[in-house]
């Protein structure tokens, strides 16, 4: 087995000494900020009261509003001139959150991610095509410093634009591609549509994640692209990508604890839930300097995933995120999240890449449609084979979620569609 970084060997014992000091350090460099001066005093934590890992627990949470509230001047904790990046979230849920580097930061973020990228199997003889929107999104820049840090040669071509994104790959030969899930499906769909196979392109690995999507998604990326797909998460509070990463064995995301502490949460309480159960992922920073955060409320539902993985690191596995806590659906009193609709549909060959839920009310009742995109092969066969399509897809996501959906087949290509994240779900029920 190679390994990228040292850490990556680490014992149970040895992850755990190692965020112990980490901590210690980490809460002392946070205390120079004013905010979290004030919170840890009020909570009686110092870096010296820090004396076993169950004592993260003593920190006060941090809240995506805290984060917010600090706009934009943010958390800093060395002096401004050390500071060299900043960066914001996507702003999907809201007014964004400021986050700032120093050069040490910035290096450690590398090297996160070029470890994330060998762990796959990347390395400097591949060509690498970040397909990702640069910018204030962390999905850019820092994917593509860990590349150029493993010495694949980068390219930076950024989002959208199919032609010349397969244009990069034909002609530089791109063996590895960072890609949002739902482009990964548009791109595919849109060379097939022009005739063209393209698993026939050099891509062998794709790198995907920046939005919640299914094991079915990924499945069907794999076999459309004829590659490798490893899920990437991470989110700009805790740097960007390179903070949990799938290994070649695709059974959930290490997580890299010598450089973060993850607990999963009870939404609700606020207290640990047991092992293996489904909660809210809540992260602190251990090696940042311009910017720790401690106990980050993430908003992102996962569990921690039990037993040891093959690959012989013992770097905690999280489960793909089911979705953010933002994006569960109350309709008709029963709670539902958009994967579970998008795990259906992409389990049927006639479905294309793109598909919209829209939250209807009809007489004070809600109404939740699910308009699908069906391939033109399919498209165009009699209306009773369509007819019994519809209903096969209504009772399939009535099965899984408990309400009985309207759907809508529509054209290929016909619904709108987003060079970043995707919006799945639009909520119409409280516009007149
Ligand atoms: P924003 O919250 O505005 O989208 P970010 O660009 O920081 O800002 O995105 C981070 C968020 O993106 C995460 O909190 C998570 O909800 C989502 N995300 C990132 N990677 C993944 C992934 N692999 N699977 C599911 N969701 C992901
Ligand atoms: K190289
Ligand atoms: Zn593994």
């Amino acid at each position: 087995m190679e390994f990228f970084d040292i850490a990556e060997t680490w014992s149970r014992e040895a992850i755990s000494a190692a965020q112990i000091v980490r901590l210690r350090n980490t809460v002392e460099q946070a205390m120079k900020s004013p905010f979290y001066g004030q919170r840890l005093k009020e909570a009686g934590v110092t870096p010296g009261s820090i004396r076993s890992l169950d004592d993260v627990r003593r920190i006060p949470l941090t809240s995506k509003d805290d984060l917010r509230a600090q706009y934009p001047d943010g958390l800093i904790c060395v002096p401004k001139s050390e500071l060299v990046r900043m960066h914001a979230s996507s702003g999907t849920t809201g007014t964004p959150t400021v986050v700032y580097h120093t050069q040490s930061d910035l290096n450690s973020w590398a090297d996160l991610m070029a470890r994330c990228m060998y762990m796959v199997g990347i390395r400097r003889e591949d060509v690498f095509q970040n397909m990702a929107g640069y910018g204030l999104f962390t999905g850019g820049l820092g994917i593509h410093y860990g590349a150029e840090r493993l010495g694949c040669l980068t390219i930076p071509a950024g989002a959208g634009n199919t032609r010349r994104q397969v244009k990069l790959v034909r002609d530089f030969k791109t063996t590895v591609a960072h890609i949002i899930p739902s482009y990964a499906l548009y791109l595919g769909a849109a060379l097939r549509d022009e005739g063209e196979d393209p698993a026939e392109l050099p891509l062998r690995i794709a790198l995907i994640g920046a939005e919640p999507h299914t094991e079915e998604a990924r499945r069907r990326i794999e076999d459309m692209l004829g590659l490798k797909a490893y899920n990437s998460y991470g989110l700009s509070e805790m740097n960007g990508p390179g903070v949990a990463f799938e290994c070649v064995h695709q059974n959930g995301l290490h997580v890299w604890e010598d450089a973060y502490i993850a607990e999963i949460i009870d939404p609700v309480t606020g207290e640990a839930v047991p092992d293996g159960e489904v909660g809210e992922l809540v992260m602190t920073t251990l090696c940042r300097q311009g910017m720790p955060v401690l106990r980050y409320r993430t908003r992102d539902l996962t569990r921690f995933l039990p037993g040891e993985c093959p690959c012989g690191r013992v770097h905690r596995r999280l489960d793909r995120i089911l979705g953010r806590a933002d994006d569960m659906l109350i309709v008709k009193g029963v709670n539902i999240y958009p994967m579970q609709v998008e795990q259906v549909l992409m389990g049927f060959p006639e479905v294309g890449q793109n598909y919209l839920i829209v939250l209807e009310r009809d007489d004070f009742r809600d109404v939740l449609r699910v308009k699908v995109e069906i391939r033109d092969e399919y498209f165009e066969e009699d209306m009773r084979k369509l007819h019994g399509l519809r209903e096969r897809i209504t009772r399939r996501i009535h099965d899984e979620i408990l309400v009985t959906p309207k759907v809508d087949l529509v054209q290929h290509n016909s619904l709108p569609k987003s060079e970043g994240k995707a919006q799945r779900v639009q909520d119409l029920r409280d516009k007149p």
